[in-house]
């Protein structure tokens, strides 16, 4: 590399920006990591997509379901089917890591991306968690932060098809940087908080945030 004849173009700064596109800098999203880098620990790969619950899956159609925003936000919104379809609509490519140690790569969503949807409700200041609450009564929390994660979505649609009510349809939250039990299906309300309250698997021994990349799979005490 040294010995290289210097070209026109070859200043620091046009070096330096090879160097980053090298190395994969600034790049967004898990699918710029190699692939060694990709599974977290303790994870291993499947091609099919498993069903986990509590045991019920609550069959909400679209014309009755709705979205609550309660809590910590200047705008206290009930979103209907509509509502939410009239928010700007992402696409967005992930992997799932499940706690029980599945992983599963490239899935593609549509929906509104938590970012888009908190300039909608507009958190107050004050906020810094949110609790989810789902149709089937489940409940999990996240760290606003975690919440607004650029590839966090509120998705209605998988692979271009329109979510199934097994994997949480018609509506379900998607934070592919945490374990699955986060990403609440059939999602019915979301209260925003000003400190992180633990949620149903959260009471249950399992950890608060939920990094698959550091195995933050069960409470410490
Ligand atoms: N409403 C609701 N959301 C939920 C759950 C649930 O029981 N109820 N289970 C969580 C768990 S533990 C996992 S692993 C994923 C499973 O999603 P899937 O069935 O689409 O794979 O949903 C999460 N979200
Ligand atoms: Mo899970």
């Amino acid at each position: 590399m040294a010995d290289e004849p210097m070209q026109p173009e070859d200043t620091k700064l046009t070096r330096t920006k090879r160097k980053w596109a090298q190395e994969g800098r600034f790049l967004t999203g898990r699918i710029s990591r190699p692939d060694a880098d990709r599974l977290p620990p303790g994870q291993h790969l499947v091609t099919n997509w498993p069903v986990l619950d509590l045991g019920t899956q609550p069959q909400v159609t679209t014309a009755r379901w709705r979205l609550d925003v309660r809590g910590l936000v200047n705008n206290l919104r009930t979103f209907d089917w509509n509502g939410l379809l009239a928010l700007p609509q992402t696409e967005m490519r992930s992997d799932i890591h499940c706690v029980t140690t599945w992983s599963r790569y490239d899935n593609d969503w549509t929906g509104v991306s938590t970012r888009d949807f908190l300039d909608a409700v507009d958190p107050k200041p004050e906020a810094n968690a949110v609790m989810l609450t789902s149709y089937d009564g489940y409940t999990t929390n996240l760290l606003l932060s975690d919440f607004a994660a650029e590839d966090a979505i509120i998705v209605h649609q998988w692979q271009g098809e329109a979510l199934t009510a097994e994997h949480g349809g018609p509506v379900r939250l998607v934070v592919p940087h945490l374990y699955f039990w986060k990403s609440a299906k059939w999602l019915n309300r979301i209260e925003f908080l000003s400190a992180d309250r633990a949620g149903f698997w959260e009471q249950n021994g399992y950890h608060m945030r939920g990094d698959p990349w550091v195995e933050e799979r069960y409470s410490d005490d």
